[in-house]
């Protein structure tokens, strides 16, 4: 609720958001945030934690922003290399640990990018079915409230190499 309001308040103050809510479209400036001529939810720069022999679980990473000029939300993820994939938000408590809770959706306002990145946002792959070996590429599949499902891939790269 307070998000929706702050969000209310900017289009009124920036007078940003055209014909936003009159006829259901929000037009081109919705998009803007998300490049010029983006259209859909735009998913750039998957990649995915190596995973060596042993070890079960990984992560997955990228950037979404919804340029379909209509609030969306990223509903849930799969892959065929995992038993699960779910997302999960890590967060540091008051002492200093970090912990991580699932997300069942995660809101993605039009023009507005949303990072999964290590320390916050990821898909979290659970039961990996064979190790990850830097340059591998793993199937994902999100699935979205409005938008069609997008099937991406996402490159293996080694922890700490996050660029
Ligand atoms: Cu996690």
């Amino acid at each position: 609720m307070k998000r929706a309001y702050i969000g209310l308040a900017l289009c009124l103050l920036a007078a940003a958001c055209g014909d936003g809510g009159k006829d259901g479209k929000s037009g081109p400036d919705a998009r803007a945030g998300c490049g010029d001529g983006a259209s859909g939810i735009v998913v750039t720069g998957p990649w995915v934690r190596t995973a060596p022999q042993g070890q079960t679980n990984s992560a997955a990473y990228f950037t979404l922003c919804n340029a379909t000029g209509e609030p969306d939300a990223l509903v849930g993820v799969s892959t065929p290399e995992a038993g699960a994939a779910e997302m999960h938000e890590s967060t540091q408590t008051d002492d200093g640990m970090m912990t991580m809770s699932p997300v069942s959706s995660l809101d993605l306002p039009p023009g507005e990018p949303v990072r999964f990145a290590p320390g916050g946002y990821h898909v979290m792959l659970i039961g990996l079915f064979q190790p990850i070996a830097a340059g591998d590429e793993l199937s994902l599949t999100l699935k979205f409230r409005n938008a069609p499902p997008e099937t991406i891939k996402a490159v293996a790269k080694a922890p700490g190499v996050i660029n």
